[in-house]
């Protein structure tokens, strides 16, 4: 077998170290989140075409009780992945309880036709840190880091 240049040999080395270091960012166990049942309520105004707040951002297990009011005409909320729906109309406040049982990020929609921009009418609920946004970042600056330091020597 042919030896490879020294050079080269060094490069590879260092990605050894990097994809190492990946696995490890990868296998980290997440700091354990409190399994305490706590309960949360969130006010979320409606109005065409936003909701305010536009994210909303859990613990992971914790009891969420969302009021949603609608300032002008009937809007609704519809949570992907948990598959729940809550309709407010003008001037009223519904509510929806649910337990957060899954954690990332999952988009809220408006789920009753309400205007022009109605598609447009989305929302965000966060349950727990991103976790693997975050693993991903920190792969991604390991990978920068070995690329300089490869150029550099
Ligand atoms: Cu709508």
């Amino acid at each position: 077998m042919k030896m490879l240049p020294s050079s080269l040999m060094n490069k590879h080395w260092k990605w050894g170290i990097f994809i190492l270091l990946a696995l490890t960012i990868l296998l980290l166990p997440l700091p354990a989140q409190s399994a305490q049942a706590s309960e949360k309520y969130i006010q979320i105004q409606a109005s065409s075409y936003e909701y305010n707040p536009g994210v909303v951002r859990v613990k992971p297990g914790e009891r969420v009780t969302l009021e949603l009011t609608s300032t002008d005409v009937t809007h609704g909320i519809y949570i992907d992945g948990y598959n729940l729906e809550v309709i407010a109309e003008p001037g009223q406040t519904q509510t929806l309880s649910f337990v957060a049982d899954q954690t990332g990020t999952f988009r809220l929609r408006c789920s009753v036709t309400c205007g022009a921009l109605h598609p447009f009418m989305t929302g965000k609920l966060q349950v727990g840190t991103n976790a693997l946004l975050w693993k991903s970042i920190a792969i991604a600056a390991l990978g920068i880091a070995v690329v300089i330091w490869t150029v550099r020597t």
